[in-house]
């Protein structure tokens, strides 16, 4: 992603429009959507707390709130909400409250909010009364070190505004034969490019960059008004820096939209999958039951979709009495790093925490029913705290859908061996997916969590949406001088594509058939084969290495012999004495940074180096960049804590993996971009006894189509012919 733009809007939703810049729809008219959100409010009636997981109710981030502005701890006025997320419970007393089937037990539940006033990042800890939604201050500090917040949509907002006051801007505007009411632009985040002087890190500041995004198309960010730069405090709201440094021709709207016919329609008929009638899964509150499998879906405005207490209900080895067996205690994305590669003026900076600046929960938008989803597809909506602290709704931000009848084969066998008799056995694939869009921006980033009966959980990243691209005097290609670095490719006449990174980092608190765990890399090595009577003169072998510390855990997935990666309970073994164990098995898309280590941007997000890190489990760290991402200088975050070095053998470990991509962009990713898709898969290695989907447990997949007309054929099927 790059940019964020902003605007969206939502007919019933009052989420500000949105996307990092504000403004894809002209500002006025935005102006009733914001006072429909700072309108709404909840009626804070008594709230029956589900689950100790469960995002905070409306009732409850109403109660926060009150609770937040009644403390005598933070003064200062105006107060605004950047963060109201669940403070971790404590682990072991809800591994207690899980494996106790949800008794009796209360588990406290807190808000971490973090608040701007007088100048200065807060943090506060709110204990919450499901009960009687009410709520208190129980802990208060201020920030102290480097960087901001994540911004609020309306800051992004009311800073996108500034621009056509600001004379300067509009005379550039003018000069560029441009008209005003076209003109759209976007928040970017300043980063942080050396400087310890106190005085210019406290600034809370953004760069704005501004489109040509009138009617003649819907891409907001195909018509760069290049060389423009204005910056804007957003603690003073104001305008405190304006730069018109070089003119390029504003790039034709001609062939930019991406709109069937230049409007927006509904999905083609047939294109999306239908599910049978009825719903193999079942969802409580936030509780989803399916086949053997039993999660918890949250929300985080930072985080988007949380995974939380994934567990296999396994009949093996216990006479037929199921098993619960932990999985994953807690997975989500913590950061989407994506730096361009450009070091211009105009774009040296662009090098977007998505998570952190901008929040991937605040930038989901409503799924659409039949496109994003297929029917029969359940959905969960999504409350977050707006700027002043009140609940905001997303509606249709999460849903959960069963994968059945795709024509993949979980598996199979064809027997031709017995004499005169063919037998062929074959299992269709069917899983279960928990999905998310995030539109950050110009980028889409689909966000799948995906169950399966084999016991894997397979996680994918699909990128899709809009290019940033780049204002330039090139009409075609012959015109850039060899000697000269575009930083990118020309995919239409005066626009340059500009190459970037996508880092998603995912926190992965597995806890496999128990918290005590170890790191095992097990690679392939080569060995010469002396001294024996067979002519064979090599073959491989696995070496076993158990990791003692995060610096042993830390792997380029490029980098040396192939190995295979796993989490194991050293505690926990099968029959044959094998210790239970997941594999991380990369599925495409394992790009590492490739920046300088002395560069900002790298310093800042020196966790992109490696794909795999293993860290032991520590409540305060969850934000791959640190908590306070915005401005950020690296001196927080996954790079520093794993170069502690601490012990992660047989301990309660989680594991950080990345999901990279270099993107150099091509012409077919104009005007929007097909799919491109990564990510990696968490396999079961020992933990069962034998092919997970023989053990009986589940049922069978249920039969999804009929032979010749006939009844419906039992998939799982023998077949013998002749
Ligand atoms: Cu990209």
């Amino acid at each position: 992603m790059d940019g964020r733009s902003a605007s969206s809007f939502h007919s019933f939703q009052p989420r500000l429009a949105t996307s990092r810049w504000p403004a894809r729809m002209p500002l006025l008219a935005m102006l009733p959507l914001i006072l429909v959100a700072a309108l709404l409010s909840f009626a804070a009636g008594p709230v029956a707390c589900a689950h100790p997981l469960d995002p905070f109710s409306p009732a409850e981030l109403t109660a926060i709130r009150a609770a937040v502005l009644a403390s005598p701890l933070v003064p200062a006025r105006p107060l605004t909400f950047h963060y109201v997320g669940l403070d971790d419970p404590d682990k072991p007393a809800l591994i207690s409250y899980a494996n106790n089937n949800n008794a009796s037990a209360i588990i406290p539940r807190r808000a971490l909010v973090i608040a701007r006033a007088g100048g200065e990042s807060h943090e506060l800890l709110v204990s919450v009364s499901g009960f009687s939604s009410s709520a208190s201050v129980i802990s208060h500090a201020v920030h102290r070190g480097a960087g901001f917040p994540t911004l609020t949509l309306e800051e992004q907002f009311a800073a996108v505004a500034l621009p056509p006051r600001h004379p300067p801007f509009v005379e550039s505007v003018r000069a560029r034969g441009v008209d005003m009411d076209d003109v759209l632009c976007a928040v970017f985040p300043v980063g942080w490019f050396g400087g310890d002087d106190p005085s210019v890190r406290q600034r809370r500041v953004v760069k704005l960059l501004c489109f040509v995004a009138g009617a003649d198309t819907a891409n907001f960010y195909a018509r760069p008004i290049e060389g423009v730069t204005l910056v804007v405090d957003l603690d003073r709201m104001a305008i405190v820096g304006y730069r018109d440094r070089v003119e390029y021709p504003v790039p034709k709207a001609e062939g930019t939209d991406y709109r069937w016919a230049g409007h927006v329609g509904p999905p083609a008929p047939g294109a999306v999958g239908q599910q049978p009638e009825g719903r193999g899964f079942r969802i409580d509150g936030h509780l989803v039951r399916w086949a053997d499998w039993e999660f918890h879906v949250g929300f985080d405005m930072r985080a988007g979709t949380v995974i939380s207490l994934a567990s296999i209900h396994d009949a093996a080895l216990q006479g037929g009495t199921r098993r619960r067996r932990p999985v994953l205690y807690r997975g989500f994305v913590s950061e989407v790093f994506v730096p361009y590669m450009d070091p211009a003026e105009e774009w040296y900076y662009r090098t977007f925490l998505d998570a952190g600046e901008y929040g991937l929960g605040l930038w989901a938008f409503p799924l659409q029913p039949g496109a994003d989803c297929p029917h029969g597809a359940a959905y969960l909506d999504g409350y977050y705290a707006g700027q002043d602290g009140m609940p905001v709704q997303n509606k249709n931000m999460i849903c959960v859908f069963e994968r059945r009848g795709a024509g993949d084969v979980a598996w199979r066998h064809t027997e031709a061996g017995f004499p005169n008799r063919l037998i062929t056995e074959v299992w269709p694939d069917v899983s279960l997916v928990v999905r998310m869009v995030v539109s950050a921006g110009n980028y889409d980033y689909i966000l799948d969590w995906e169950f399966k009966t084999s016991g894997s959980i397979k996680v994918t990243v699909s990128l899709t949406g809009l290019l940033e691209v780049k204002g330039t005097g090139y009409t075609h290609k012959d015109q850039i001088p060899p000697s000269e670095d575009a930083h990118g490719t020309l995919v239409a006449e005066n626009t340059i594509a500009v190459y970037h990174d996508h880092f998603v980092t995912y926190h992965l608190d597995l806890d496999v058939d128990g918290t005590r765990n170890s790191f095992v890399k097990n690679t392939i090595t080569t060995t010469k084969n002396n001294g024996t009577t067979t002519p064979r003169k090599s073959y491989w072998t696995v070496r076993r290495e158990v990791a003692e510390t995060e610096t042993d855990a830390q792997i380029d997935l490029n980098a040396g012999a192939p190995a295979d990666l796993l989490v194991v309970n050293p505690g926990k073994r099968t029959r044959m004495g094998n210790e239970a164990g997941y594999r991380v098995i990369p599925d495409g898309a394992t790009a590492a940074s490739v920046m300088a280590d002395d560069d900002f941007p790298q310093r800042r997000a020196s966790y992109c180096k490696k794909q795999v890190r293993v860290t032991p489990y520590n409540k305060s760290e969850k934000w791959a960049p640190g908590v306070y991402a915005d401005q950020s200088t690296g001196d927080d975050g996954l790079g520093v804590w794993s170069g502690r070095d601490r012990s992660v053998r047989d301990e309660d470990i989680v594991l950080w993996y990345t999901v990279g991509v270099h993107h150099i962009p091509y012409q077919e990713d104009f005007p929007v971009m097909p799919t491109v898709s990564g990510g990696f898969e968490l396999r079961p290695a020992n933990f069962f006894d034998r092919n997970p989907l023989l053990l009986g447990a589940s049922p069978p997949p249920a039969t999804t189509s009929r032979r010749r007309g006939q009844q419906a054929a039992p998939v799982n099927c023998s077949c013998t012919g002749g």
